[in-house]
């Protein structure tokens, strides 16, 4: 068994390198050996754009994960930018939507999750009405639109208040929207700190979320990291093989460091 895990492209956010990852996908199809590809989460960013709409754009990145279905097993395990994809009823993408997801060979077992578990801003319902937002404001409310009201935080207040009545609901969501590549690295390392808490003995645990790509010392916490340009570090990708993680920036090399956490 041989998994490569990606997460995080945000797809229909400005700042994807979208063009990267497609490269990454045609590559991954001419490997040969590697029997799983993990999407961990916020593949499409539906808190940006509306659920379709995104999808759509993103028909290009579909085909290639369609062609390597043929080749591999392709999970999809959702993230809180694409929550709703767990709500999609009688849908043709070429997926089964997970929340989470388990992977065992002989001894060696690997846990996958999103990670906004470990993340105490985030709350299902609100993934989900984020994510429902920009489909139900479709047309008006585009992704340039985005880009302006997140540097206009009193625009993007004004307009969520026009759907969320309650303001406890409101007062959340301004939080959330510091989402994990903006907030300060203190809170970051709450969530992965959580997360490394949360590792079981005998098990590797794979995460995303904070696009901040690690592998700890002891090799059983790995963060998959991202496809965002305003990440520092992007582009990555995780190969698990035997129990072993490693990480790789695509086009530019293996990250060797290891971290305590
Ligand atoms: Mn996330």
């Amino acid at each position: 068994m041989v998994i490569v895990v990606a997460s995080d492209q945000h797809l229909g956010y400005e700042n994807s390198d979208k063009k990267a990852f497609n490269l990454f996908l045609d590559q991954l199809l001419t490997e040969d050996g590697v029997t799983d590809f993990v999407l961990l989460g916020d593949v499409v960013d539906m808190w940006r754009r509306d659920a379709s709409g995104v999808f759509l754009e993103s028909k290009d990145v579909l085909i290639r994960v369609a062609a390597l279905q043929k080749k591999m097993r392709v999970h999809y395990v959702a993230g809180n930018h694409d929550f709703h994809v767990l709500k999609l009823q009688n849908h043709s993408y070429p997926f089964t939507f997970l929340k989470n997801l388990s992977l065992t060979e002989a001894s060696f077992k690997y846990r996958f999750l999103h990670g906004y578990e470990f993340d105490s801003l985030q709350r299902e319902p609100l993934m989900e009405a984020l994510c429902r937002v920009m489909s139900d404001g479709a047309g008006e409310f585009e992704s340039g639109a985005w880009a302006t009201i997140t540097r206009e935080w009193s625009d993007l207040k004004y307009f969520l208040s026009s759907i969320f009545r309650k303001r406890a609901i409101s007062r959340t969501v301004e939080k959330l929207q510091q989402i994990p590549e903006l907030r300060l690295k203190d809170s970051l390392t709450q969530v992965e700190k959580l997360a490394c808490s949360n590792a079981r003995p005998g098990e590797v645990l794979i995460f995303g979320h904070t696009h901040r790509p690690f592998v700890n010392k002891s090799e059983n916490v790995v963060n998959t990291g991202s496809w965002v340009t305003d990440a520092p570090v992007h582009n990555t990708y995780v190969r698990l093989e035997a129990g072993k993680p490693r990480l790789f920036v695509f086009g530019g090399g293996e990250i060797t460091e290891r971290i305590v956490c």
